[in-house]
């Protein structure tokens, strides 16, 4: 088999959120099991990724934390990467794009074809946040969609349609900063001319072809991916602004570009290269070698990542002049989740770290059930209930039986000595056969990027050691035929030692784990399929059990989990925007005493109070009669906004506000410090 180079990338996560389990499943768990195979194959490869840490997504974040985008990038960076490593993801680097070196690259990459004429400068009228000073792109302006009328569309992409946008195209545009309709005002812009490249665009997509040279084999390109771009393409291309009125990212590194920074689609794809040269140089490489000459660059991203991998980046490699264009772009659909989408802001996800802080000994069994359900050609969905019945009937039943009978009766009756091959039987030897043949078929799945299957074939090797030892029943004929048990044990063990090899990719730990019990271990895929991997008379280990089964208890608990965001959704509003300290202040919040409390007449809801403030005795109408008894709070300590405007309420003047906490149903309660204070205590 010949050796090809690999650049595999996996898409930078954007550092503006944990990572849940469909981003895993349709881009970091495919990337690294194909990685995996490609290492045990021989091939050179670089498997490089990093986080996204430009553009609206980090600043829009940190203004709804309350913080700065720095702050922002370094929490998420931090989790996800601890996740990325826990999760047992293979990266050889996993680098970030606020990084000197990246901007460093991103600016070259820039002044390069700016120098080379490939940019063109625009002056338009954009849209202009008066009150933040702000030109609006990309997120930072949404509106009702041209095309599908949904109503939260963004500058610059509808997620409910999948359409490409601009701002000016929105209808209703509203600036998400202020929330207010944007002015119109004049700035300039470098733009990509990208209807320059229809034509060998085209080409190479549809047919692989570029500049006369076959690069790629075009049937294996996903036709998701094919068809998105060709519709892209045939709509016509147009220019692309690639430079933003903002001042989180790279900085525009030529005259006139001021106040600018560079569009985060624009710096994002060119971390891939920065994340190649700093692994590079930390180990005393060449990063060249991984951009240039006969090397095959692989981009795994999600389906909303097409046209940046497979249209503007390639353009902008090509444009470039000496770097290669990507051999392949393998875009998974989506992930669903218990019959909705995974929603970050509605917080309907199943976070990784989460996962890894709550089941740390089931990372395989987790990667297991995403490869098998992985949305490599149309959408498809996570239920707790499958993730039980995959463990507990495949993992456990299949996989871990077979190994755990092979493996303790070689203990049972051998001391865990590895027994003589006799003679074989007719079945031995079919059994042996389709042995072989597995890592083969294996290996074309893995080629074609059809994942999900291949590691369906893997189980098959599971299945057929499973299936040997139930038809042999070597448990019985040990009373009658010692020798025979002897070569069915043998052969139990090879199909445990090749288990060991083709699981590798898909459940490293637990490939490590059979490695282990067998004292035995090889990372070459060249070996497997053979029948002589371990020898008559090496010595295994006692086996532990491969998998736990899943009690209904942790799936009850799980998908109750997610009902409960469901209720905190219906019922809890999002975060208001943020208010600064000075504003908070103002507030004059102190403990009081409630002396006397009544009825208003004719108001259901409505009870009058003197409150004991420590200041003074006053009078307050509060709406808390379906909750509160005027008998039963003579006494309660209260918390009261002491400087609200005085009101009339039903002809009675309230002279301040009773703070009340309302919970998901609507009932309300005292907010009161926990302690015994006194009236006349501040709040703050
Ligand atoms: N940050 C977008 C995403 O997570 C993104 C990918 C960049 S890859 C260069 O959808
Ligand atoms: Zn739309």
């Amino acid at each position: 088999m010949k050796k090809d180079k690999y650049t595999v990338t996996a898409a930078l996560p954007y550092a503006n959120g944990p990572l849940h389990l469909g981003h895993i499943a349709g881009v970091y768990l495919p990337s690294d099991i194909f990685v995996r195979f490609l290492r045990m194959n021989h091939h050179d490869v670089a498997f490089i990724c990093g986080s996204d840490e430009h553009g609206a997504a980090i600043t829009l974040r940190a203004k709804k934390e309350g913080t700065t985008p720095q702050e922002i990038v370094d929490k998420y960076n931090g989790i996800i990467g601890k996740a990325f490593n826990d999760f047992n993801i293979s990266f050889d680097i996993f680098h970030r794009t606020s990084s000197p070196i990246h901007h460093e690259t991103a600016q070259e990459f820039f002044k390069v074809l700016e120098s080379k004429d490939h940019f063109t400068k625009e002056t338009s009228e954009q849209y202009y946040d008066e009150d933040y000073n702000q030109f609006l792109a990309d997120r930072y302006i949404t509106g009702t969609c041209p095309k599908c009328q949904s109503e939260n569309a963004y500058g610059d992409q509808c997620e409910k349609c999948g359409s490409d946008l601009s701002p000016t195209e929105l209808i209703n545009p509203t600036s998400t900063l202020s929330g207010k309709t944007p002015v119109m005002k004049t700035t300039s812009h470098w733009y990509l001319p990208m209807q320059r490249h229809e034509e060998w665009l085209t080409k190479w997509i549809k047919e692989g072809n570029l500049d006369g040279v076959q690069q790629h084999d075009p049937k294996k390109w996903r036709n998701q991916v094919t068809g998105q771009c060709m519709s892209w393409i045939d709509n016509g291309l147009r220019p692309r602004a690639m430079t933003r009125d903002l001042d989180w990212g790279v900085k525009v590194p030529v005259e006139g570009g001021d106040g600018k920074v560079l569009y985060v689609w624009l710096d994002a794809p060119i971390g891939y290269i920065s994340a190649t040269k700093q692994w590079a140089l930390d180990n005393n490489k060449d990063w060249k070698d991984y951009w240039t000459g006969d090397r095959k660059l692989v981009h795994f991203i999600g389906k909303d990542n097409i046209v940046f991998h497979a249209i503007i980046f390639p353009i902008l490699l090509k444009t470039h002049e000496d770097l290669i264009l990507p051999d392949n772009v393998p875009a998974y659909e989506f992930l669903n989740l218990e019959g909705d989408k995974f929603s970050t802001s509605r917080n309907w996800a199943v976070w990784l770290h989460e996962y890894i802080e709550t089941y740390p000994e089931k990372i395989d069994e987790l990667k297991y059930v995403l490869t098998s359900i992985a949305p490599e050609t149309k959408d498809s969905e996570f239920t707790w209930k499958e993730y039980q019945v995959r463990i507990n009937s495949e993992l456990a039943d299949i996989l871990g039986n077979f190994v755990n009978r092979a493996l303790v009766l070689t203990q049972k009756y051998y001391d865990g000595v590895v027994p003589e091959l006799g003679t074989l039987t007719e079945f031995d030897k079919s059994v042996l056969a389709q042995m072989e043949e597995i890592p083969a078929k294996i290996s074309k799945l893995v080629y074609d990027y059809k994942l999900r299957e291949a590691q369906a074939e893997a189980m098959n090797l599971a299945r057929l050691g499973n299936k040997y030892l139930a038809d042999t029943e070597p448990w019985k004929l040990i009373k009658t035929d010692e020798n025979r048990v002897e070569t069915i044990m043998n052969i139990a063990l090879q199909i445990t030692a090749n288990l060991s090899i083709v699981l590798q990719p898909f459940l490293p730990n637990t490939a490590d784990k059979l490695s282990e019990f067998l004292d035995f271990k090889s990372t070459d895929w060249d070996v497997a399929g053979s029948s002589n991997l371990i020898l008559a008379g090496h010595t295994t280990k006692k086996p532990s059990i491969l998998f736990q089964k899943i009690e209904d208890e942790m799936v009850e608990k799980e998908v109750a989990k997610l009902e409960a965001s469901k209720v905190v959704e219906a019922n809890h509003e999002a975060q208001k925007e943020t208010v600064e300290c000075d504003d908070f202040m103002k507030m004059d919040i102190r403990t009081g005493i409630i002396l006397e409390a009544e009825k208003v007449k004719k108001a259901k809801k409505l009870l009058q109070l003197i409150v004991d403030t420590g200041l003074d005795k006053r009078t307050i109408v509060s709406g808390i009669a379906e909750y509160y008894s005027p008998e039963e709070i003579i006494g309660k300590k209260v918390s009261v906004l002491m400087n609200l405007a005085p009101r009339k309420i039903r002809g009675v003047e309230s002279q301040g506000m009773i703070l009340m906490a309302e919970n998901a149903k609507g009932e309300l309660s005292f907010v009161v410090p926990e302690k015994e204070f006194e009236a006349g205590c501040e709040v703050r």
